[in-house]
């Protein structure tokens, strides 16, 4: 690329390729006049929360998805992991990954449960049931892995190891709604798994997350700690908490299951667009979806290799932040380099050496209802243009950086 075409880059001075943002989680809205309905529905009735109709709809729905016994809704999915981790009775230690979104170890530390980061398998994103055993030890008291973008984590492999040490098994799900493993649905496995219907989500309501269980006794149990720990009207069997969804969310959260179709078409289209615009782009990797399962596609996630592109992940960020592109750099740097985990284990990094490896090299690119194919189209154009004058773009990144760099310590020194 000749220096007059760099100069159309926004990051150069150029006008932005969108005038407005393009984000990663843009929400999914289904038939707006169903969710007014809805409302109007609502506010006749007059209950708003503590288990109303919508709630009690929206439970039932998502269990017949999943084809589970009991789905809890929950407030949101952060909570949710709470709470089912609470009630199988994890406490001491439990093994999680780092490569996840940090609401994952929050929700254990929250409860004073240490999360033991545990590595992701080579060239993957997901726990290494191989590397479980090793982190095990007399205060473990469960698994908590994480099926990351919607993909499914070797889950047939990591249950047999928990299993043979006696571990229950917590899936955080967040990211799987509607996803399936082995043809049967994400949320059946483990003894629970959570949900996140957070508005970034692929299925929203508005903030929303859920336990799901095969399990009674632990169904009964999420249900009373969710609802302060009332056994009764006057009688509290457990340190309880308020996690309850509202009728509103609910609304919302059917609203978005009827378009849940609509949903996958759209991402799944955008996911061939990106597949087919960046397969010849070295350097530049998307992580692929096993499209014999059932997956939502509502993340489009790849991986940049610097040694090919000559930029680096972050200076890719930068350009297209320039041309109005909000990628993000999911999950860097890794819940192991944030607080208060690298506090507490500061040399945490040397056993994770493919989460340290993978982190800096991810992008999320947006995609969601919101994003269309020509949105899509631009944007693995720009990365292209990217990716073929790498050395160009990159030295002219720098060059410009050290010389702000030199301007700044010349200010400070004539200050
Ligand atoms: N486990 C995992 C593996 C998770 O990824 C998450 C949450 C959880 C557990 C916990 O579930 P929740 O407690 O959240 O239900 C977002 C979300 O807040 C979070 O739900 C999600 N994972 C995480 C991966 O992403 P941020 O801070 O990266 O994104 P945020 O909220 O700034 O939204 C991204 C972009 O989306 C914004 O820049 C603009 C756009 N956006 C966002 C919202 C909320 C909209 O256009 N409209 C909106 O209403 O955390």
């Amino acid at each position: 690329m000749n220096r007059k075409t760099l100069d159309k880059l926004a990051v150069f001075g150029g006008k932005p390729a969108f005038l407005q943002p393009l984000h990663v989680g843009t929400p999914n809205i289904g038939d707006k006049q169903r969710l007014f309905e809805r409302l109007e529905d609502i506010l006749n009735r007059r209950i708003l929360t503590n288990r109303g109709p919508m709630v009690q709809e929206f439970e039932q729905r998502i269990a017949e998805l999943v084809g589970v016994r009991h789905c809890i809704a929950m407030s949101n999915g952060t909570v949710a992991l709470e709470i089912a981790t609470r009630a199988i009775g994890f406490k001491g230690e439990v093994i999680a990954p780092s490569m996840t979104f940090v609401a994952t170890a929050h929700a254990l530390q929250w409860q004073q449960i240490t999360p033991v980061f545990c590595d992701i398998k080579p060239g993957g994103h997901h726990l290494d049931p191989a590397r479980i055993k090793e982190l095990v030890t007399p205060r473990t008291t469960g698994v908590l892995p994480v099926n990351l973008w919607g993909r499914p984590c070797d889950i047939d492999a990591i249950l047999s190891v928990a299993d043979s040490y006696e571990l229950p098994v917590v899936f955080d799900s967040a990211h799987a709604f509607g996803c399936s493993y082995k043809g049967k649905m994400i949320g059946s496995f483990g003894r629970a798994e959570i949900f996140s219907f957070h508005a970034t989500k692929f299925i929203n309501s508005f903030e929303g997350g859920a336990v799901v269980t095969n399990d009674d006794d632990l169904a009964e149990t999420v249900r009373l700690m969710q609802n302060f720990g009332f056994e009764g009207r006057d009688r509290v069997g457990h340190v309880g908490i308020n996690g309850k969804m509202t009728e509103i969310e609910a609304a919302m959260g059917l609203t978005s299951l009827e378009s849940m179709d609509q949903f996958v078409e759209h991402n799944q289209q955008n996911y061939h667009c990106y597949k087919e615009g960046l397969k010849r782009i070295p350097g530049v990797e998307l992580v692929e979806y096993d499209e014999r399962e059932r997956c939502n596609y509502q993340y489009i996630v790849v991986e940049i290799d610097e040694r090919i592109t000559s930029v680096s992940c972050n200076e890719m960020l930068e350009v297209l932040s320039a041309e109005n592109i909000d990628a993000r750099r999911y999950f860097f740097p890794g819940c192991h380099r944030m607080e208060p985990y690298r506090s507490y284990f500061p040399n945490a990094g040397i056993l994770l050496g493919n989460t340290e490896n993978l982190l800096g090299r991810v992008l999320a690119l947006p995609t969601g209802t919101a994003i269309t194919i020509e949105d899509v189209h631009k944007i693995t154009g720009l990365i292209s243009l990217l990716s073929e004058s790498g050395r160009a773009v990159g030295m002219r990144l720098r060059a410009r950086s050290s010389r702000s760099n030199r301007l700044a310590k010349e200010v400070l020194a004539d200050a």
